[in-house]
């Protein structure tokens, strides 16, 4: 009894546990059973239908098991206590209700079909929707979809328009309600792209190339990042997609490499100065920017650096200081990051700085 009252506590340890952990990762903004579009919603359907069922068999095991533990335990028998102490016949007595077992039961045909049809049902109930699930999520999403082909880097993602000739990096913008059809490769090592509340993950694999598709029904910044064990910085190989209302999105795509965006003449003549640090220091070697001498490409795209949220695959605010901290010593922040520091005079720093503010 001490036993059972144990191994109690534990099970109800543990599902306080659970319970506690849920809504501590339901607050969190990568919580993929608060889903905001098709994709992500059949996903958490699938997956809560398949977990009610387990909850189900579980509940039901583990009743009639802990039931015929407590309803069949050994009790302590009046002729063995007695026996001890007692006559000769209450000793025999005692031996041999020790000896007295339940009546042995073998085979039972009713049973066994019931047991083999139940779990047979179950599976039933949920291969149905998985198989129908995984059609719908292979199928193309059709002429209408926006297409993203995706390349996975050591550590930053780069993100190409197919269809509008536009190339980002780590921050994707997407229309409101459209689907999104994704082309996912990599430049070298396994990488897997993931954004809890759009969509599952997908592989992205040497030499071959997979496909998914996704869509957001609601404005807004869905985080993701990688989800493959990928190197030093896998952990901060993150991203974000950006939903906004259509309208929004074909201002953003057709004002995409128009150049930078100056409000004053003193401003100009810095961002002036920055691009021409950009074209002739190292940094046009690994980075483009679209209109610009620097069509470098181990890097990410900086044609709308500006414009995006974070730097360093979603490592810092995009902000002048953090630029000028990661431009001046990139090490520092991402050590053994693909980008080296390049030696720039403070001016320069800050005339580039200047000029890739003013991309947006
Ligand atoms: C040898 C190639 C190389 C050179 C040279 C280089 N970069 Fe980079 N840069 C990279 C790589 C790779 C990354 C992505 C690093 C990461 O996030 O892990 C990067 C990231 C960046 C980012 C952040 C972009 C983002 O989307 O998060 C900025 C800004 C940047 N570089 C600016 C510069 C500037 C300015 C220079 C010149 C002073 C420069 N880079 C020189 C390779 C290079
Ligand atoms: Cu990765």
């Amino acid at each position: 009894m001490r036993h059972f009252r144990h191994v109690l506590r534990l099970g109800l340890g543990a599902v306080g546990a659970a319970g506690a952990a849920l809504p501590a990762a339901a607050a969190g903004p990568q919580y993929w059973l608060d889903p905001a579009g098709p994709v992500a919603a059949m996903q958490g359907q699938l997956f809560l239908l398949t977990l009610y069922i387990m909850l189900g068999i579980f509940v039901t095991v583990s009743g009639i098991l802990v039931y015929t533990l407590v309803r069949f335990r050994e009790r302590a028998k009046a002729g063995a206590r007695a026996g001890q102490a007692g006559t000769a016949v209450q000793r025999e007595t005692a031996a041999a209700a020790e000896e007295e077992l339940p009546p042995q039961i073998e085979g039972n045909h009713k049973l066994e079909v019931v047991w083999t049809l139940i779990p047979f049902l179950l599976l039933l109930i949920i291969a149905i929707p998985t198989v129908r699930l995984s059609f719908a999520l292979a199928a193309d999403p059709g002429e209408d979809a926006l297409e993203i082909r995706v390349v996975g880097h050591q550590w930053w993602w780069e993100f190409e328009y197919t269809q509008l000739g536009i190339v980002t990096g780590n921050e994707i913008r997407i229309p409101v309600g459209r689907p999104v059809r994704l082309i996912i490769q990599t430049d070298d090592v396994i990488h897997k792209f993931w954004v809890p509340k759009l969509a599952g993950k997908m592989d992205a694999i040497p030499g071959r190339t997979n496909q998914m598709w996704l869509q957001a029904d609601e404005p807004g910044v869905y985080y993701g990042q990688c989800a493959e064990l990928c190197g030093t910085h896998h952990a901060n190989m993150r991203m974000r997609v950006v939903a906004l209302p259509p309208a929004e999105f074909d201002a953003w795509a057709a004002n995409w490499g128009r150049g930078p965006v100056v409000e004053s003449e003193a401003q100009l003549a810095a961002v002036e100065r920055g691009r021409q640090v950009f074209e002739t220091r190292a940094c046009f070697a690994c980075h483009t920017i679209e209109g610009t001498a620097a069509q470098g490409t181990a890097g990410p795209n900086l044609t709308d650096i500006g414009a995006r949220t974070t730097i360093a695959a979603g490592i810092l605010d995009n902000t002048p200081e953090n630029l000028a901290r990661w431009i001046s010593d990139p090490q520092a922040i991402k050590p053994g990051s693909l980008m080296p520091r390049v030696g720039l005079t403070p001016d320069e720093l800050q005339d580039v700085v200047a000029f890739l503010t003013s991309l947006r």
